[in-house]
């Protein structure tokens, strides 16, 4: 497939005002009927008219009522010689949702009809103008048999229902609010519902309304209480209120991504929307909670104001994004729940996003060319994008940005606009702001691809008690862009003195001191600041709060490193003090430069920190866990996953030495959290109790001592909730313990009926920590299992990206077995659904930098997938831009 630019946009040649569908039900056959309003673009005359479709079967076009020519081409139905007059557009076709495997456009899971039609899955379902900024009004009939399919649902209002015949039923939909077709949603199932009547600050009554199958209403709790949440809180925190009479959640089990905000009628991964304490973990709760509020948040930054073509992507999903985040940290309340909020957050997008910009894949927030959209759905256009947007937030404050917000729907409210359009209006809103004074330098982030570096040097002259600080940045070229023009890079900072006080900040040149924590703009390459009035030496804390998504250079020193992580204000820079000695060690141990045993002073650090009473579990657990092998790999030219791994498990057993009686300590004071919450504070918890649970399980495995190993299992055995139960199981797993295979059983046995359980099962066993190939083995023996199939994405992921992603020592084998074992998967499934294959496929986008024999081995399982016949341009796209 050719390559689609971002430059060669053009507007459509005709609108679609209205359109009415009539689906005739039948997972062989489904009579699709498509009645559309359709007028000219006048600034267009003489264009014919080109729909597009996609595994449809076209029996009849009408023009205002008569039969008219047309051609089939290219995918595209293409009509000439139209009328310059507004004229009514009639198509049937019919599809089979039963066979579509590529769970885009129509198609049928657990018996029922659901669909996705982002980015481009409505053309699967009939022939149409399928891009954003063509936005029409909606009304749909749904006919189906009544006993199979007794829930007829799409977006907007329900405005009429009744039988057809004995059999047969019917129900009319309409939406009011003009909207892309992507937002185009219907279901018919068997489905039941947990509802709930709201009223909004406004005073107006809704319903909501979350669709799952019998059996799974006790699961949906959390998902309302989270929805209910996201409602008031855009209402207050930006004044946006909901829009619609009805808004409505599916979960459906076979699913592409996370969810989608089809208008009034989201429909979820049952991932994202089922949780109860009993099968679901507070990493579950968690996401649920963000996920639920993502797509109802989405109401209004992607569908009242959508993108203009999907190169604007990150326009509703780096601020969705964003949005969802500030979301989270407000629910999770105290500063502490914040900070621990915003270091997961950024430890995704270490772990993600950067390793992205860095490779093959690189591409700016809004790309400039592509060959399957579907493949831009990404950290880089999704986190970096929501990166962007935090440092307008940051640039601007947050009533600036709230006053932003407020202009941009006053502006754009019911239209398709571009990402310019966004930084516009806050920009705009805020005309005295650095933003403002550098917007066309600060839209760089959304132009240029890869991620900065910024260099710090600091010095300090104890006769002028001045602190000089000077900042520099660069960023490494990437594909098609071989110079970088400077970012505008908004430095949150500090001075810290090495007896803990967080220093008053004095800028040379001001009449005053600003505080304890300011904000530095670096926007030219290299810039200094000048700090005045700074009684002792400093130890200089940067990009506080992580302010931009840039790699620090900052060349601490152990001693500053241990001031940071004892004394900085900012928990945030604590954690990362934490992460900065610990990778020194790790880089250390993989190069083989540097003493193999860890030194006192940094276990004593981390005691401190897992005995000091002041701080919250969740944090003390962060603090603990080492980075993880890929993000060590991020920090090498040249990676041997097999050495990375190596480092890491020999550093994380000294650890569990080192601290034994101090992990003893943490397990007895945090592993009885009473009835289950899943609020910060118990989560946090659980989840020092459950590494601790670990550590132990891991020493005692080196020792042949059974009792940690015994603990856990009775642990295992007694557990109350999902979090303690595979905490216990994750302990005798991950360390190999004689118990872990009765475990694995009991635990297969308990929720054998648990389809969401038995993907967290098949993804601890290929995830588990590499040993003598066992791992690998296991992993490869488990694609024959009964519960096992490459159909149901969730499955598939749990197995496969679990193994080739996650567990890099597993995968990456001297013998290339693993790289023989991720072609035949891309290539399989590829034929099945080439969306998920194409996410396998990009397993393998860093084979450039890996050591030998697994470059070439990787270069070679890349070729095999590349001479695919029939490959699709999903996967295609990846390969080819990973062996360019
Ligand atoms: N906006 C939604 C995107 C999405 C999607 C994209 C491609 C293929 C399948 C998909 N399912 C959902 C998700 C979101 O960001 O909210
Ligand atoms: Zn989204």
């Amino acid at each position: 497939a050719p390559l689609i630019r971002r430059e060669d946009y053009t507007a459509p040649a005709f609108w679609i005002r209205t359109v009415d569908l009539t689906f005739d039900l039948d997972p062989a056959k489904t009579l699709v009927i498509n009645k559309m309003a359709v007028e000219r673009n006048p600034d267009q005359p003489g264009a014919s008219l080109r729909l597009d479709g996609e595994d449809i079967n076209l029996t009849r076009v009408l023009v205002d009522g008569e039969p008219v020519s047309f051609r089939v081409e290219n995918q595209q139905l293409v009509l000439d010689n139209l009328p310059d007059q507004p004229f009514a557009l009639e198509i049937r076709t019919t599809c089979a949702p039963g066979k579509n495997t590529q769970l885009s456009g129509l198609y049928t899971s657990g018996g029922g009809f659901f669909t996705q039609c982002e980015a481009l899955g409505f053309r699967r379902i009939t022939y149409f103008l399928d891009r954003p900024d063509v936005m029409s009004v909606y009304k749909v009939t749904l006919k189906a048999d009544k006993l199979k399919y007794p829930v007829l649902l799409s977006n907007g209002n329900l405005v009429e229902q009744g039988a057809i015949d004995a059999d047969r039923h019917y129900a009319v939909w309409e939406d009011p609010h003009p909207k892309p077709c992507y937002l185009f949603a219907l279901v018919a199932a068997d489905l039941v519902s947990r509802e709930q009547r709201v009223r909004t600050r406004l005073g107006k009554e809704h319903l909501l309304q979350i669709f799952v199958r019998a059996g799974d209403l006790d699961k949906t709790e959390h998902a309302m209480q989270s929805l209910m949440a996201s409602i008031s809180w855009d209402e207050i925190r930006f004044g946006l209120s909901l829009d619609l009479e009805r808004f409505m959640i599916v979960a459906v089990s076979d699913f592409n991504m996370g969810a989608m905000e089809n208008k009034g009628l989201n429909i979820f991964n049952t991932k994202f929307v089922l949780a109860n304490p009993a099968t679901a973990t507070d990493v579950d709760f968690g996401n649920v909670e963000s996920v639920v509020a993502h797509e109802y948040f989405h109401n209004w930054t992607g569908n009242r104001v959508t993108c203009r073509d999907w190169f604007q992507l990150s326009l509703k999903e780096g601020l969705t994004v964003f949005r969802d985040q500030q979301f989270s940290q407000d629910m999770a309340g105290s500063a502490s729940a914040r900070a621990v909020k915003r270091i997961e957050d950024v430890r995704t997008l270490r772990q993600l996003q950067f390793p992205e910009d860095a490779g093959p894949m690189a591409h700016p927030v809004r790309p400039d060319s592509y060959m399957a959209i579907d493949n831009f759905y990404t950290a880089t256009v999704y986190e970096k994008g929501a990166e962007v947007v935090r440092m307008m937030h940051t640039l601007v404050g947050e009533a600036g940005f709230a006053e932003g917000m407020k202009l941009y729907f006053q502006r754009h409210d019911g239209h398709a606009v571009t990402c310019d359009d966004f930084a516009q209006a806050i920009a705009d809103a805020n005309p005295e702001s650095e933003l403002t004074k550098r917007l066309d330098q600060f839209k760089h982030w959304y132009t240029q691809a890869g991620t900065p570096r910024v260099q710090a040097r600091g010095s300090y002259s104890a006769e002028h008690k001045t602190y000089t600080l000077h900042l520099s940045q660069n960023c490494a070229p990437t594909a098609g862009q071989p110079a970088k023009l400077p970012f505008v890079i908004p430095v949150a900072m500090g001075l810290v003195a090495h007896d803990g006080r967080n220093l008053n900040l004095h800028l040379e040149g001001e009449a005053l001191p600003i505080g304890t924590d300011t904000v530095l703009v670096l926007s030219e390459p290299e810039q200094t600041f000048t700090f005045v009035h700074v009684p002792v030496e400093p130890v200089p804390s940067l990009l506080r709060g992580f302010s931009a998504p840039v790699v620090l250079q900052a060349e601490l020193g152990d001693d500053a490193l241990f001031t940071l992580l004892t004394h900085d204000k900012d928990p945030f820079n604590r954690w990362e003090a934490a992460q900065r000695l610990a990778l020194r060690r790790l880089l250390q141990a993989v190069s083989g430069h540097g003493p193999a045993e860890l030194d006192p002073r940094f276990i004593q650090a981390l005691r401190g920190v897992l005995r000091n009473a002041e701080l919250d579990a969740a944090f003390k657990e962060l603090v603990l866990t080492l980075p993880s092998e890929a993000y060590v790999a991020e920090q090498l030219d040249t990676v041997d996953p097999q050495r990375i791994h190596t480092a890491r498990e020999s550093l994380k057993l000294q650890l569990a030495k080192a601290l034994h009686e101090d992990w003893i300590w943490a397990w007895e004071q945090h592993n009885d959290c009473g009835a289950y919450s899943p609020d910060p504070v118990s989560s946090g918890r659980r989840a020092l109790a459950n590494l601790a649970l670990s550590m132990l399980c891991l020493d005692g495995a080196t020792r042949h001592n059974p009792i940690w190993t015994g603990k856990a299992f009775q642990r295992f055995k007694d557990a109350n909730n999902m979090t303690d139960r595979l905490g216990a199981l994750g302990a005798l797993v991950n360390s190999h313990a004689d118990l872990a295979p009765d475990a694995l059983s009991r635990f297969h046995e308990q929720f054998r009926d648990e389809p969401l359980v038995i993907d967290k099962w098949f993804t601890l066993q290929a995830a588990a920590p590499e040993k003598d190939g066992k791992v690998f083995a296991r992993a490869k023996a488990l694609m024959q299992h009964p519960d096992f199939t490459l159909r149901t994405p969730n499955r598939a992921r749990s197995l496969l990206m679990a193994l080739c992603q996650m567990n890099p020592a597993a995968f990456h084998r001297p013998d290339a077995a693993g790289y023989v074992f991720w072609a035949d998967r891309v290539i399989e499934i590829d034929s099945i659904n080439p969306q998920l294959a194409a996410r396998l496929a990009r397993a393998l986008d860093h084979w450039r930098r890996l050591a030998e024999p697994y470059r070439t081995a990787a270069r070679e399982a890349l070729g095999r997938v590349m001479a695919k016949p029939d490959l699709s341009d999903d996967v295609r796209e990846i390969v080819t831009r990973a062996l360019q």
